[in-house]
């Protein structure tokens, strides 16, 4: 009799594991989970590492012959040179050629509506690109509110510690007090050069001279001693009233970093100094206010590669940080905002509304301009005629087969939990938000 039961117990175990395993095929098929990066295992670590490094050496399908993550910098790059660049509203990049076509006169990437679409797609172009590496790779998000996430990135046995050699001083004559930074080359590590992770120079351009950084990721990175609003981890209140922004004309920018709202309903333009996404970029490639006030067309200074936002690619800490703007604007989406209501008002320039192209999935309706002498075309993908994306089609995440822990945790109660709203004094949203980027 004992017998029998154990044989009918084994029997059903085994039974309840082939329905499991055909139940969970489908799933693991359909979707996959972008994680936090402090959740990530050694291996996860190692493979989206090498995995990176691989697309590095593999070709891209451009006439400069760089590989196919340098042309994936080169479409950042790209997007940006469709209007003068800019930072704080005042740095001016010197521009040979400009560009054509009805994109021109506005970043296609940033500062507008198409900033999480465009990033969106972008994200999932690459790590589709990771994956047929190897398909257990998601991108990790840098939740930025999180203290331990900066020690677990900036990890020799991750992205790979700050950069060193160069410690810079900046004295304000005006009595604000002495910034100190401490970076420069990444000279060891998974992302160093001599490890073989060599910057395209044209493609690593100072956002306000037009010079080349040179053929090295560069960093300064903030560090743990860094006085309260200049280091990380980033105030989580602040990231949590992003996420009760009632409408896109407000997430947006204040998600980017073009505006941030106050506790009391009260609004700031961010334009002395970053907030937000452009913080994070600002506090890893190292950003400063210019002391020498005389230069008054550049009123921030951008020493590293990912400040140097064309060029930011070049850092793989972009994908994280990027992760985790497309987290947010997933969970903002999911608390009953999904869909083209809760997208952008018409009005926007073109690109940027929810049925225009954007640029360079738009049929070669646009062509890019150059940075400085650069001329950026030789550098990027082919991209096919019939390749065609606008910002309705990026609003559902789920499409594009992945999405985030923090919404499985969160599950149906998620879904129920009221919308709340900031209390926000402003009624309109101009149209053209020149923040520092
Ligand atoms: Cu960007």
């Amino acid at each position: 009799m004992k017998k029998y039961l154990r044989e009918m117990v084994i029997t059903i175990s085994v039974a309840m594991i082939v329905v499991m395993t055909m139940l969970r095929t489908p799933a693991t098929e359909t979707t996959f989970v972008r994680k936090n990066v402090v959740d990530l295992t050694p291996q996860e670590k190692l493979d989206f590492v090498n995995a990176l490094k691989t697309l590095k050496t593999r070709p891209g399908t451009n006439s400069k012959n760089v590989s196919l993550y340098d042309e994936v910098v080169a479409i950042h790059a790209g997007a940006m040179t469709f209007d003068k660049m800019q930072l704080g509203g005042q740095v001016i990049l010197p521009q040979d050629t400009p560009s054509t076509g009805p994109a021109t006169g506005s970043d296609a990437a940033h500062e507008h509506g198409a900033f999480l679409p465009w990033h969106r797609e972008y994200l999932s172009r690459f790590e589709k690109a990771l994956r047929s590496v190897n398909p257990n790779i998601t991108i990790p998000y840098w939740d930025w509110t999180d203290p331990r996430a900066v020690e677990v990135i900036f990890n020799p046995n991750f992205l790979g510690t700050n950069g060193s050699g160069s410690t810079l001083t900046f004295e304000y004559p005006d009595g604000r007090p002495t910034i100190r930074l401490d970076g420069g080359p990444v000279v060891s590590g998974n992302f160093s050069e001599a490890d073989g992770w060599r910057i395209v120079p044209d493609l690593h351009k100072n956002i306000s001279t037009a010079e080349t950084l040179g053929t090295s990721l560069i960093r300064y990175l903030a560090g743990s001693d860094a006085p309260p609003g200049t280091g990380f981890p980033l105030e989580k209140a602040e990231t949590d009233r992003i996420l009760q922004s009632p409408d896109y004309a407000t997430f947006r920018p204040f998600l980017e970093g073009d505006i941030t709202i106050n506790a009391d309903g009260t609004e700031n333009e961010c334009r002395n100094f970053p907030c937000n996404h452009n913080l994070v970029h600002a506090l890893v490639g190292g950003t400063v206010p210019n002391p020498n006030q005389n230069e008054t067309n550049r009123q921030l200074l951008t020493l590293g590669t990912i400040s140097n936002t064309p060029a930011s690619p070049n850092e793989p800490a972009f994908f994280l940080l990027h992760a985790n703007v497309d987290r947010l604007w997933a969970e903002w989406q999911n608390n009953g905002r999904k869909g083209p209501e809760f997208y952008g008002v018409p009005g926007e320039p073109y690109g940027h509304n929810l049925n225009d192209k954007m640029w360079p999935w738009d049929g070669g309706d646009s062509i890019p301009g150059s940075i400085g002498s650069t001329d950026i075309r030789p550098y990027l993908p082919v991209i096919a005629p019939n390749d065609i994306v606008k910002p309705i089609d990026t609003l559902n995440w789920r499409k594009y087969g992945y999405t985030y822990d923090t919404l499985l945790k969160k599950g149906r109660g998620w879904r129920r939990q009221s919308r709340g709203e900031l209390p926000v004094k402003r009624t309109r949203v101009p149209e053209r938000r020149r923040g520092s980027r």
